[in-house]
């Protein structure tokens, strides 16, 4: 769908998660000049990706951007209350997924320290609450899918990139992730070839520290 124009840099979920289910076009910046263009056209509210132009609007700010996406897609509960629960369940899995972003970047010699840290944020204070979420639902709000449940499907794979055992001991979120799987539309977006993109490389990295240069000085 031409008129709907996504740009952000390469690895950020939040915004592949939320395209899952309906066509758009993803334009990444790859050079600086890209990136600098943006910013002298005036398009970068913030001088930030992502941007997405959806619904004739320019919108900035990632939590904008999935709020306007989820409450389009009926994907944030049915009230303020169901929204509120949404949220708390979001911004965990929020905090997680912004430390498992940063881990390519980090310098080699705090790798492992780095791995560690998120390992023992995931296993003794993000995945319990979920385990418990889902102690006698199949969806964490509501009993209807939400952007909540899209979250943790992401961040479990994320997790389960850097640690394939991480999910060892929380066995409702396992049942989860393979219901979630089973979802054709969710399925077909974790095929090979999808819109969903591999873990960053060294590549990813070269190109992140290129496009952002003025933060890596
Ligand atoms: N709060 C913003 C943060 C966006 C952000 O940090 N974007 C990075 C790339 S992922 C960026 O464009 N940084 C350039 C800069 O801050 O100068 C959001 O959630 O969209």
């Amino acid at each position: 769908n031409a008129n709907r124009v996504l740009i952000h840099l390469l690895y950020s979920f939040k915004t592949k998660t939320v395209g899952i289910s309906h066509n758009f076009e993803e334009v990444f910046l790859t050079k600086r000049e890209e990136y600098e263009k943006l910013l002298s056209d005036g398009a970068l509210m913030f001088q930030q990706v992502p941007l997405v132009e959806i619904d004739g609007m320019q919108l900035m700010q990632s939590k904008a951007i999935l709020n306007y996406i989820a409450g389009k897609y009926n994907l944030y509960g049915k009230d303020l209350k169901e929204r509120a629960m949404i949220d708390m369940y979001s911004e965990g899995v929020i905090d997680l997924m912004d430390l498992v972003m940063m881990y390519p970047l980090t310098p080699p010699e705090n790798k492992q320290k780095y791995l560690s840290n998120i390992e023992q944020k995931a296993k003794d204070r993000i995945l319990p609450v979920f385990e418990k979420g889902l102690a006698n639902s199949q969806f964490l709000v509501g009993n209807q899918l939400s952007r909540a449940d899209i979250h943790l499907l992401e961040v479990t794979l994320m997790l389960q990139e850097l640690l394939p055992t991480i999910l060892a001991s929380f066995p409702k979120i396992q049942a989860f992730q393979e219901k979630m799987k089973a979802l054709p539309i969710i399925g077909k977006f974790l095929q090979p070839g999808s819109a969903r993109k591999p873990p960053p490389d060294g590549a990813y990295v070269k190109t992140v520290k290129e496009v952002l240069s003025h933060l890596f000085k």
